[in-house]
């Protein structure tokens, strides 16, 4: 029944997989047998804790195997893809774990998508069933199922992990079946679709392969210095990138410490889990970072285990970064990465100065960092440009979408990142990365990207919106906020009309617009219309002029 996985035709070419596995990069083993290693090597130490679930290695290999089993009884077959949209839960590990081992590719969402991200996904995907929790955050998961199996026929299940499954299938209830385990995918297979924060348009799909993101998983592991007596704390929702995966939950899993999981980021809800679990290492966006450092003045729990905060998905400033290690007493980490691929840590021996200043240096030798003019050309060190990547771990395609490939990658297979960035030059702080921006309509708030396309085009739909452009705001605590301008048609609807009509169109709440302002036309040129990308960058400028004071 479920459609053919479409040729990844977007692998490394043979002359790169081969010189990835000659250095040593790609090792040949997958994340089936990750586990299975960990869990013969120390089957009694611990895990996952989360919740009153507290699962050794041993546990967790035996869960991961059941819903392995569950999930072949259910019909799926290697090759299928799984929207999985999971919280910060135990039952994450063993679910993605068991697909894993079956060769099925979950499709990683975060629990605040929404109807319409959901559906995007599914299809983009040809995926064939439909991961959830019962509730989580107070949200009813099983509603926004009923609403996708309306709209996406091809879903053959809907999955429930924990909880009352209402009228879907709970995972603990679904008999074993007579079919015996396939032999399991090899390392060179994707494993898994990550989401892309979608640079324009809509979100993108994310091929990776076992033997690419594991690399990068040991990769960071290392440079985090993390070892068994590692406890990570999985704060941000552990189905993004970042915390999977730099080093990130399934890095501290690699390096066989043990993973906390907090339901929640705020101080209140991860300080007690801190303190509780003696956590040595875990990650934030920055407005969370400021959130904790303020908190961390009245705290009155113990917080002397944490040893490394780690900092990245948006630009985090000095004055932010210089805080951290009186008010929590750990090293800051500044993390810049993407789910493409590529990701650049602060060592954690470097000088504060490149710690405080800058974002980092890639994880491997062979990451090709090429940054370059408007007209491709390198520029020196200490002038912005644009940021190509090639490497062991970073991507050469979209999952099945010529189109976007044809834009975001380049002849010889560097991936466009869209982020300007310069290298520093000499000295102490030589050679690190620092970020600039963007060079396209993604709009990063705090850590969540917002492709302005992708909104406009929910704008637009509105029956007295004529036109609607939205750009970025600079923001003290989220570094950017969204303001939309719409053009009525008409009489004009009201600010909160307009946002109430996003969020009814289903998105995640992060992409209703902060702010809507209504104005009578958009420029134009004396030629005809200016492009898009003008047009918000002029009218960002605007906005910010009537911001500063004068
Ligand atoms: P995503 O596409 O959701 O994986 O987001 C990756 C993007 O987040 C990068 O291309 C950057 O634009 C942004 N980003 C990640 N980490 C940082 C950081 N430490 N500083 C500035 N921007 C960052
Ligand atoms: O923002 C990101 O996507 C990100 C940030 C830090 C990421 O994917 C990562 C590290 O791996």
């Amino acid at each position: 029944m479920s459609g053919a996985l479409p040729p990844i035709e977007q692998r490394w070419p043979d002359a790169f997989a081969e010189r990835y596995r000659a250095a040593g990069y790609w090792r040949g083993e997958t994340f089936g047998s990750l586990l299975q290693e960990r869990a013969v090597a120390f089957p009694d130490r611990t895990a996952v804790v989360g919740g009153d679930q507290r699962w050794s290695y041993g546990e967790l290999a035996e869960r991961a195997a059941t819903a392995a089993a569950g999930f072949l009884a259910l019909g799926y077959r290697p090759g299928d893809r799984l929207v999985v949209q999971l919280p910060n839960i135990p039952e994450f590990f063993s679910t993605v774990f068991g697909l894993f081992q079956v060769g099925i590719l979950p499709v990683f969402a975060l629990p605040a998508h929404r109807i319409t991200e959901i559906v995007h996904f599914a299809r983009a995907a040809g995926a064939t069933g439909y991961v959830i929790p019962a509730m989580a955050g107070g949200f009813d998961y099983r509603a926004l199922a009923a609403d996708l199996v309306r709209q996406v026929p091809t879903m053959r299940h809907v999955v429930v992990v924990d909880g009352d499954p209402g009228p879907f299938t709970a995972l603990r209830e679904v008999g074993l079946g007579d079919v015996g385990l396939p032999p399991g995918p090899q390392p060179s297979d994707a494993a898994f679709l990550q989401i892309s924060g979608g640079s324009t348009g809509l979100p993108k799909l994310i091929p990776r392969t076992h033997d690419d993101y594991i690399y990068s998983l040991r990769g960071s592991a290392e440079i985090c210095g993390l070892d068994e007596t590692s406890v990570y704390l999985g704060a941000l929702p552990i189905a993004h990138n970042f915390p999977m995966s730099s080093p990130g939950t399934f890095g501290t899993l690699y390096a066989g410490g043990t993973v906390a999981l907090s339901p929640a980021p705020a101080p209140d809800v991860a300080f007690p889990i801190i303190a509780r679990e003696r956590v040595t290492i875990t990650a934030l966006v920055p407005p969370l970072a400021l959130l904790w450092l303020d908190a961390a003045a009245t705290n009155r729990h113990d917080l002397s285990s944490l040893k490394v905060l780690q900092v990245g998905g948006a630009k985090l400033t000095p004055a932010v970064a210089s805080r951290v290690r009186p008010a929590l007493g750990a090293t800051l980490q500044q993390v810049f990465g993407m789910a493409e691929g590529l990701v650049n840590y602060t060592r954690l021996d470097d000088p504060e100065e490149v710690v405080v200043h800058t974002q980092g240096r890639p994880i491997s030798p062979d990451d090709e960092v090429l940054i370059v003019d408007d007209e491709g050309r390198p520029v020196p060190d200490g002038t912005p440009g644009h940021l190509l990547t090639r490497g062991p771990y970073t991507i050469r395609g979209y999952y099945d979408n010529p189109s976007a490939n044809a834009r975001s990658f380049t002849e010889d297979g560097f991936y466009r990142t869209g982020d300007i960035v310069l290298r520093t030059a000499g000295g102490t702080a030589g050679g690190n990365l620092v970020v600039q921006g963007r060079s396209n309509d993604h709009i990063n708030r705090g850590g969540e990207k917002v492709s302005a396309e992708e909104v406009e085009d929910h704008l637009l739909a509105h029956p007295q919106v004529h036109d609607a452009v939205m750009v970025s705001v600079p923001d003290v605590y989220l570094g950017e906020r969204t303001c939309a301008f719409v053009v009525p048609r008409g009489e004009a609807p009201t600010p909160g009309a307009i946002r109430a009509w996003v969020r009814g169109r289903g998105l995640a709440e992060f992409k209703i617009p902060d702010r809507v302002v209504f104005v009578d036309g958009f420029e134009t040129t004396a030629v005809g219309k200016i492009s898009r990308n003008e047009l918000r960058r002029r009218l960002g400028q605007q906005l910010a002029q009537e911001q500063s004071p004068s």
